[in-house]
């Protein structure tokens, strides 16, 4: 499996659905979507999550359902990603089996190695600075504590893709991939962009054409 370098999230927005937003996110070339509900009931998060899918399976791109990996299972998607209080990624994975993509939020070095035993597929690693977007902020990581964390990882032979999350910038994107991580995870640069689909795609152009491949 591929994990891409733009992990695009959507949001729950007043004047814009879910699939309508992942749509503009794939029109500007994101081929990695997460589906971030946080304000419906089981039934109508499933009705998103199929109209999220519809969307990302006629642009190629990867699905990953935040939360919920009933709903993963249940309409099929690419993935899963799963915060400190969701559910184990360890019980995730016996649910979903070895095919589903599973993702883990971490804030700590602590946080890295445990989902690096659980055999999680990526790592989000947050809040990079702080963003409205989340409530429940982790404290603010910065760009030193990714270079002094992935030192970590490394010494300790924890390979794994790390995108860094939570207020991140088209300008961060070259500090946070020479700081060692695979690429970056955003919402609201996005979504509440006026083109998302452009701001989508200079995202995607700055996380390919880096010269540094991690
Ligand atoms: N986890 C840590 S920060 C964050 C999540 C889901 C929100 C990222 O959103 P934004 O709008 O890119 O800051
Ligand atoms: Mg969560």
């Amino acid at each position: 499996m591929t994990i891409s370098k733009l992990h695009y999230i959507s949001q729950d927005l007043p004047h814009i659905s879910h699939w309508q937003q992942a749509r503009l996110a794939c029109e500007g070339g994101a081929d990695w979507v997460q589906l971030r509900v946080k304000n419906q009931d089981f039934e109508a998060w499933k009705q998103t999550a199929l109209q999220t899918q519809e969307v990302c399976k006629a642009f190629g791109a990867t699905l990953i359902i935040n939360d919920n990996v009933q709903i993963a299972k249940e309409i099929q998607a690419d993935g899963v990603h799963l915060g400190k209080t969701d559910a184990s990624p360890i019980v995730a994975r016996e649910i979903l089996g070895d095919s589903f993509i599973i993702g883990g939020t971490a804030n700590t070095f602590e946080d890295l190695a445990f989902l690096h035993q659980a055999k999680v597929n990526y790592i989000g690693l947050g809040p990079f600075r702080f963003t409205k977007t989340k409530k429940n902020l982790s404290p603010i990581l910065g760009l030193e504590k990714y270079q002094s964390l992935l030192a970590s990882c490394k010494a300790s032979g924890l390979h794994l893709p790390i995108v860094g999350i939570g207020g991140v910038q088209l300008a961060d994107v070259e500090d946070i991939l020479l700081a060692g991580l695979h690429g970056i995870a955003v919402s609201s640069v996005i979504n509440l962009a006026d083109n998302p689909s452009a701001v989508a795609n200079n995202f995607m152009k700055a996380l390919t054409e880096q010269l540094y491949v991690n």
